[in-house]
Order: structure tokens, then C-alpha cells, then sequence
């Protein structure tokens, strides 16, 4: 098994690219030893040999794989999980909702968030110092046409993490939500089924946020004392007033 060499340790899920991957760096150089969990371990292991973490596969909507990944990583110590894992599929008006698109969105979003909060619990409790930051979305905030698979999903990922706010009360855990807008990661192709031009038109015309801007709000939130809890962060970019309203240039 791989150690933390003392480092506290932080458990991302997502960490293969975009916010995750981002976080994951972020994290190291604050002095956290990372364990990257993703579905596509031949980028998480590039990136844990550069950062001197630990790559490890995770399915979030297989329950055997959460099962081995929570296994490994509670036994090393986490102190830090940040729930990255989860995305969109499809852009459709609820009369032309796609039910496989919105299985997969609240199975990742939701259940995903669910099966590593819970499992890692008695992990984050027992390190005396616990902090769980959900990476929800501006779209747990408010609705948008053609978006409620993905808003309904990630409003239901947001309560059960606020929810968490008053169960562990008395518990040493923090619980940080950050909920980004727009942001040019992977995100829109997975959204548009890898159909390059569609993601791009998402951010055309304005100047997105990049992962690491995101990533280093959730660093300085974990780096804050005890004491100290960042409850949500909103983050957008300059362009961006609201889920469905933003000013793009010619
Ligand atoms: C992604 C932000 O505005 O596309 O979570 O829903 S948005």
C-alpha cells in the first residue's frame, strides 16, 4: 500500500480531467497527499506520479468499485474528500426527456456523491479534522429550460450535502459547497456526446473560468483554520449573471 508520509490525506473523485485534475494538483501543493479516483486511470496515473499521490480506479455507479476504492482510501486516513464525480448529458426540453440520460446524471451526481460521502464518513470523522467539499453548480441553484435532468440532479446532490450540515453537527467535519458556473472543461463535450462544435458554443464569446480557478477556490477553502467554515461558494465568471444569462461579444 501506498502511505501518506504524513501528509493529510485528500480523496478526489473526477480527478482525471477538468476540475478534478486541477484539484488534485492544487491540493498537492498545499501539502496533501491526493488519491485520485477516476474511471480513466491511465490519466489519473500520470498525473499521481507528478503530484506523488495515488491513482486509484473508481466507477462511482458501480458499487463494487466504490466499495475497494472507499476500503483502500479509509484505511490510509482521509481527511479531505472533495465530490468532483458527475457531469450532463443531453440539453432537452422535459416533453423530449431522455430516461437513460437522466439515470446516468442522478446515478453519478447523486448516488455517486452518496456512496463516497457515506463511505468515507467514519474516515473523516475519525481524523478529528474532516472536510467534505462538493463541487455542486450554479444549476443546484436554479432552474433553465431544457436543463432539469441535470438541475434536478445536482439540487438533489446539494441537499444531501447540506443536509450534512445539521447531522454531523458536534462532528468534527466541515462541509463546503462550491457551486461553479460557466466552466470550460470536458463538461459541455460530455453534455453533447463529444460533439466538439455544440461545447464549443457553450463558451463562445465570453471568457469562461478555467478548472484551476475553481481549483484554487477549493484549496483556499480547505486551507482555512478548523474553525473556519467556508458554507458555499458561487463562482462565475464576469460575463456570466445567472444560469441562463450571459453577455458574449461578437
Ligand atoms: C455547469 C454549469 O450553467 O452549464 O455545472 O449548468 S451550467
Amino acid at each position: 500500500m501506498t502511505t501518506s508520509n504524513d501528509r493529510p490525506v485528500a480523496v478526489v473523485t473526477g480527478a482525471s480531467s477538468g476540475i478534478g485534475a486541477a484539484t488534485a494538483r492544487q491540493l498537492a501543493n498545499q501539502g496533501f497527499h491526493v488519491v485520485l479516483g477516476a474511471r480513466r486511470t491511465e490519466l489519473t496515473e500520470k498525473i499521481a506520479a507528478e503530484i506523488d499521490g495515488t491513482a486509484l480506479p473508481l466507477d462511482v455507479t458501480d458499487r463494487d468499485s466504490v466499495r475497494g476504492f472507499v476500503d483502500y482510501t479509509a484505511e490510509l486516513g482521509a481527511r479531505l474528500l472533495v465530490n468532483n464525480a458527475g457531469g450532463a448529458k443531453g440539453l432537452a426540453p422535459v416533453a423530449d426527456a431522455d430516461e437513460e440520460q437522466w439515470r446516468w446524471m442522478w446515478e453519478t451526481n447523486v448516488i455517486g456523491t452518496l456512496r463516497l460521502t457515506k463511505g468515507l464518513l467514519p474516515a473523516l470523522v475519525e481524523s478529528g479534522d474532516g472536510h467534505i467539499i462538493t463541487v455542486t453548480s450554479v444549476a443546484a441553484l436554479e432552474p433553465y429550460d431544457n436543463g432539469a435532468g441535470y438541475t434536478g440532479a445536482k439540487h438533489a446532490q446539494a441537499m444531501l450535502h447540506r443536509t450534512l450540515r445539521g447531522e454531523l453537527l458536534g462532528q468534527p467535519i466541515r462541509l463546503t459547497e462550491i457551486a461553479p458556473g460557466l466552466v470550460e472543461t470536458e463538461f459541455s463535450l460530455v453534455r453533447f456526446d463529444g460533439d466538439a462544435a455544440k461545447a464549443d458554443q457553450v463558451y463562445a464569446g465570453l471568457t469562461p473560468l478555467t478548472a484551476r480557478d475553481v481549483a484554487e477556490v477549493i484549496g483556499f477553502a480547505a486551507s482555512r483554520p478548523p474553525h473556519v467554515n467556508l458554507d458555499t461558494i458561487v463562482l462565475k465568471p464576469r460575463d456570466q449573471a445567472s444560469a441562463s444569462r450571459a453577455h458574449r461579444r461578437q
